[in-house]
């Protein structure tokens, strides 16, 4: 049986649901799992106690990174690399940036503070941590729009892992309208691209209970 754990608003569960639906794998049932509970027969498949964890023909995959290096060597087409060595670099390092840096200053004091402690019970949102996040994301929303300025997509002019990456962040921040998208037209007008693509409609269906999607959110042409 083809599984994918994830949760609705884990950026790293939706990347991994992108590149599924990109390479066209389908029979992969989604399992809801709230790692917070540490479920014994989830750990046994997910030590680090994290989604996304993949089970897909017979092996067992997790880290969104892995999973997604493995599934670009089993089905390579279409790329989500580039072929050029250098090029791979530079989609390689804007994904680890949207994976690391921007979850750090960003993700995890927004989604963290308003959603998951919500989910958790695990008291109230810190209002530091959530200025902190407000102020970092223009930053990076900056950057975005510098580098869409002057390329197609984030890492050249192919859509790559570093644009699922992205949009799988602003995706769960924009569930909670916590994206000012009047702060740069590129960016705006990347994310309609991103959006409207067969493989992100899904994600926009889903709900979390207790949390109102603001109106643009599921709108392909915002
Ligand atoms: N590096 C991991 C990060 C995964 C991750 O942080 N998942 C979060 C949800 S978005 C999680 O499961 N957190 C629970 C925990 O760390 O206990 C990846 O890329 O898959």
């Amino acid at each position: 049986m083809n599984r994918l754990f994830h949760l609705p608003l884990s950026p790293f569960s939706r990347k991994i649901r992108i590149v599924l639906g990109e390479k066209k794998v389908s029979g992969v049932d989604l399992v809801e799992e709230r790692p917070w509970e540490r479920r014994m027969d989830f750990l046994l498949l997910s030590p680090a106690g994290q989604v996304p964890v993949l089970q897909l023909n017979g092996t067992t995959l997790s880290d969104s990174t892995a999973i997604f290096e493995y599934l670009e060597e089993t089905i390579p087409e279409p790329r989500l690399l580039p072929r050029d060595p250098a090029q791979r670099a530079e989609a390689r390092r804007l994904a680890a940036w949207f994976d690391i840096k921007f979850q750090r200053e960003v993700t995890e004091n927004l989604l963290q503070e308003r959603v998951n402690k919500k989910l958790m019970k695990s008291g109230y949102p810190d209002g530091a941590r959530i200025r902190a996040g407000s102020a970092n994301i223009k930053y990076h929303l900056d950057y975005m729009g510098w580098l869409l300025e002057r390329r197609h997509w984030l890492a050249g002019e192919a859509l790559t892992i570093a644009d699922i990456s992205a949009a799988a962040h602003l995706s769960c921040l924009d569930y909670i309208n916590d994206v000012d998208w009047g702060r740069n037209a590129a960016v705006k007008d990347w994310y309609a691209r991103i959006k409207s693509r067969p493989s992100f409609r899904p994600l926009l269906n889903d709900t979390v209970p207790g949390f109102t999607v603001p109106s643009h959110y599921a709108n392909l042409d915002f």
